[in-house]
């Protein structure tokens, strides 16, 4: 009797050594990017937008549906880091491992980024915030007026 309970010990330890070395048990989680085929690009994970991630080791699987987009990944604050994880012409599915530090990143479509792209979170940085274009000041007409550079 006495064999029996180091023998159950070793059988468990090697059973949780085999989960994590399979990687889905561990610590990457996956995101799934689309982009295409009309001008959309959105990464989600588990269905749901992502805006906030954790630091830490992600999974990428990029569904390129488009030969006019590409998928590109960049921090934008907090560090510098910028990829493309699929090219413009490239179209189908791509998987990139990629390790995100705390900051602001935007993922994007380098051939439209103004209207294709999103902001995401990682750690402890502050939410986006709003897309509320500038204030612009339209008070500045009065100067046209001052100064005599027109009549000498
Ligand atoms: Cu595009």
């Amino acid at each position: 009797m006495r064999f029996w309970l180091p023998a159950t010990v070793v059988a468990l330890v090697a059973g949780f050594a085999a989960a994590s070395a399979l990687g889905r048990a561990g610590t990457t989680t996956t995101l799934k990017g689309t982009v295409g085929p009309g001008y959309s690009i959105s990464l989600t994970m588990g269905g749901k937008k992502v805006r906030t991630l954790k630091p830490g080791t992600y999974e990428f699987v990029i569904a390129d549906r488009s030969s006019y987009h590409d998928f590109t990944l960049e921090q934008e604050r907090g560090g510098r880091f910028e990829r493309h994880l699929t090219s413009i012409a490239f179209t189908g599915t791509k998987t990139v491992t990629l390790t995100l530090r705390a900051g602001q990143w935007k993922f994007y479509c380098s051939a439209h980024p103004a209207s294709m792209s999103g902001l995401v979170s990682v750690g402890t940085a502050a939410a986006p915030p709003p897309t509320t274009a500038a204030t612009t000041t339209t008070s500045g007409y009065g100067g046209y007026g001052k100064g005599s550079g027109y009549g000498s």
